[in-house]
C-alpha cells in the first residue's frame, strides 16, 4: 500500500522536517539509490539538486532524460552547497565522515536516507532484515514464503531494487534487506517485524569498530514491532529490549523456532510442533537451517500461513554465488561461495563440511582481523590458495598452520587447487574478503571462478575421455 501523495508530503514534514515549500534538499550520490530518491521527490513535486562525486556518468543523462532538466553537480562535493542545504539525502555507499557532509552536519544540516522516505510512504507492514550474513538469503526466502501465502509483496532494499522503487499501491507487505550503511542514516523505520541475523566483523573500513557496526545494525529495531532474536548470537541477544513483542530462533538450543529430534530425525520446529524434516531443506549447511528458522519466525510475526511457508522453504534452492556447486571433475567437487565477503561467512561455509577442504580465499579484508579465521582453517582445510590485495595479511595470520599457495589470478588459483586436489576432495571459493580489488563485484569473481573451473572440465574432457565421464555439470 502506497499512501496518497498529500499524506506522504504531510508525513515527510512531520517526521523529517522536509517541507515542500521551503526545504533545500541535496540528493547525495546518483547510483541505484540516488536515482530512486530523485524520481520519488520529483513525483511528489519537491525541488532538489543532485550531487555525485563522479565527473561523468551515463546515469546523469539518464536521470535528465527521465525527469527533465535538473541540476546535477558532479565532481568533488561542494562544501558550501552541502552546508547551505536543509537536508542531505545520502546514498548508503557514501560515508557520513565525508568532509563536506560532516561540515554540513556541524552547520545544522539534517542527514536522512532512502529508508526514512520509504517508511513515511506506506502503511503496509514492513519486515526488515539485517545482519552480517544471510540477509539476501533470508530476504529472498521470506519473499517467496509471502508469495506462497498469497501476499502481494515487495522485496528489495540492499538486495538490489531500491526500497523506494518497490512502492506500489497494491502491495500489502514489504520485505527489506537493510545494510548497516542504510540503517545508520535511518530514524523512522518502524518495521512490523525485524531481525539482526548475526554479527561478525565486516565493513570495519567504514565503521569505527565492531561495536559501532553492531549499534548501527541494532537500529533495525527502531519502533515497536516484533523483535526476531537469534538467541545463538550473544551480541544479538544483548539487543533484546524488555517489554517488546519477541519471537526467538536457534539452531543450538530451545527457542520459539528451533531444531528438534524425533527418532533420530531432525525437524524444524515451532514450539512443540514439527514443521518439516530438516532433510527436506534444499539449502546446504547448518547456517542455512538458521536462515530457514529466521524466515519462519519473521513470517510468523506477520501472520504468514505456516504450511505455505514450509512449501516455499522446500522449493527454495538458494541464491547464486552462495555455497553453489559448480561441477564435479574427476571426483573433485567445486563450490562457489564468492558472496562470502567477510570472515563470518567463510567460517560458516567451512564449518558445514565434515571433511577438510581446499580453500580459495583473499581479496579486500575491509579492516577485519584475519586471525579470527585460523581455528576454523586449522580444523577444516588441507590447503589454502590465496589471492588479492590482502593475501599477505591472511598468510601472516595462517602462520604456516596449513600449506599456503599464492596466486595472482583466479585462473591460476583454480589450476593450483586442481593440482593439489585428489578424488573425494572439495575446492571451495569462500574468500572472506570483498572482491573489488580485482573484480567488478562478487558475481564477477564467482563467474570467473566458475569459468576457470569449467575450463578445467573442458581440458579434462579433451585429454581424458574416462575423466570426462565422471565430470558432471551441476549449474
Ligand atoms: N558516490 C559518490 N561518492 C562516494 C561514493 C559513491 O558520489 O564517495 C556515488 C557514486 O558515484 C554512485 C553513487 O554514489 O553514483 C553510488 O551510491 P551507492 O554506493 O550508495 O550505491 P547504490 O547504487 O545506490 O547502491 C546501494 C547499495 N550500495 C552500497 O551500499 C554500497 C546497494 O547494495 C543496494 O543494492 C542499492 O543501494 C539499493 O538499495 C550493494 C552493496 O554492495 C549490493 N551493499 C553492501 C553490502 O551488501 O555489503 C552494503
Ligand atoms: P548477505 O546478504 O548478508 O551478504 P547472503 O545470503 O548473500 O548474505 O550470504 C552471504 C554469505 O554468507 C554466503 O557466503 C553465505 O554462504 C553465507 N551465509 C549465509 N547465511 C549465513 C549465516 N546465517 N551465517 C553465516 N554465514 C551465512
Amino acid at each position: 500500500m502506497k499512501l496518497n501523495q498529500n499524506i506522504i508530503i504531510e508525513r515527510l514534514k512531520a517526521s523529517l522536517g522536509l517541507d515542500i515549500a521551503t526545504s533545500k534538499i541535496v540528493v547525495v550520490g546518483l547510483g541505484v539509490t540516488g536515482f530512486s530518491i530523485a524520481t520519488y521527490l520529483a513525483n511528489l513535486g519537491f525541488d532538489f539538486v543532485v550531487a555525485d562525486s563522479r565527473e561523468q556518468s551515463s546515469i546523469i543523462s539518464q536521470l535528465q532524460e527521465t525527469l527533465g532538466n535538473m541540476t546535477v553537480f558532479s565532481g568533488a562535493f561542494d562544501e558550501d552547497l552541502f552546508s547551505n542545504a536543509s537536508h542531505l539525502i545520502v546514498s548508503p555507499g557514501i560515508p557520513l565522515t565525508e568532509k563536506a557532509i560532516a561540515k554540513a552536519v556541524s552547520n545544522g544540516t539534517k542527514i536522512i536516507g532512502d529508508i526514512d522516505l520509504f517508511a513515511c510512504s506506506t502503511d503496509a507492514p514492513i519486515v526488515a532484515i539485517t545482519g552480517s550474513n544471510g540477509k539476501s538469503t533470508v530476504t529472498t526466502l521470506l519473499g517467496e514464503m509471502a508469495k506462497a501465502a498469497g501476499k502481494r509483496v515487495g522485496v528489495g532494499g540492499n538486495l538490489g531494487v531500491a526500497a523506494l522503487d518497490l512502492l506500489d499501491e497494491s502491495a500489502n507487505l514489504y520485505v527489506l534487506e537493510l545494510s548497516s550503511f542504510q540503517l545508520e542514516r535511518t530514524s523512522q523505520l518502524n518495521a512490523a517485524a525485524a531481525t539482526v541475523l548475526n554479527i561478525s566483523a565486516d565493513h570495519l573500513d567504514r565503521h569505527a569498530d565492531i561495536a559501532d557496526y553492531a549499534v548501527q545494525k541494532q537500529r533495525v529495531f527502531i519502533g515497536d514491532g516484533v523483535m526476531v532474536i537469534n538467541v545463538d548470537d550473544p551480541v544479538v541477544l544483548d539487543m533484546h529490549e524488555k517489554g517488546r513483542s519477541t519471537v526467538t530462533f536457534s539452531i543450538q538450543t530451545i527457542a520459539d523456532f528451533c531444531i528438534g529430534k524425533d527418532n533420530d530425525l531432525e525437524y524444524l520446529k515451532h514450539g512443540e510442533k514439527a514443521l518439516m524434516p530438516l532433510s527436506e531443506l534444499p539449502l546446504e549447511g547448518r547456517h542455512n537451517a538458521a536462515n530457514a528458522l529466521a524466515a519462519l519466525a519473521l513470517g510468523a510475526a506477520v501472520d504468514l500461513d505456516e504450511q505455505a511457508m514450509c512449501k516455499a522453504l522446500k522449493a527454495f534452492n538458494g541464491l547464486p554465488h552462495r555455497m553453489q556447486r559448480v561441477t564435479e571433475i574427476a571426483e573433485v567437487t567445486w563450490v562457489n561461495d564468492s558472496k562470502a565477503t567477510n570472515i563470518g561467512a567463510c567460517i560458516a561455509a567451512l564449518q558445514g563440511y565434515e571433511h577438510k577442504v581446499i580453500l580459495i580465499a583473499g581479496g579486500d579484508a575491509k579492516g577485519a582481523d584475519m586471525r579470527d579465521l585460523i581455528p576454523t582453517i586449522k580444523e577444516k582445510t588441507k590447503a589454502v590458495v590465496l589471492m588479492g590485495k590482502d593475501a599477505e595479511l591472511i598468510e601472516q595470520a595462517i602462520n604456516g598452520c596449513v600449506p599456503v599457495h599464492n596466486c595472482s589470478t583466479m585462473q591460476q588459483a583454480v589450476v593450483v587447487a586442481a593440482s593439489i586436489a585428489t578424488g573425494g576432495d572439495t575446492v571451495l571459493l569462500s574468500p572472506a574478503c570483498a572482491s573489488l580489488d580485482q573484480y567488478k563485484n562478487y558475481q564477477d569473481r564467482g563467474d570467473q571462478f566458475a569459468q576457470a573451473v569449467m575450463g578445467l572440465a573442458d581440458s579434462n574432457h579433451n585429454c581424458d575421455g574416462a575423466a570426462s565421464r565422471s565430470s558432471r555439470m551441476i549449474v
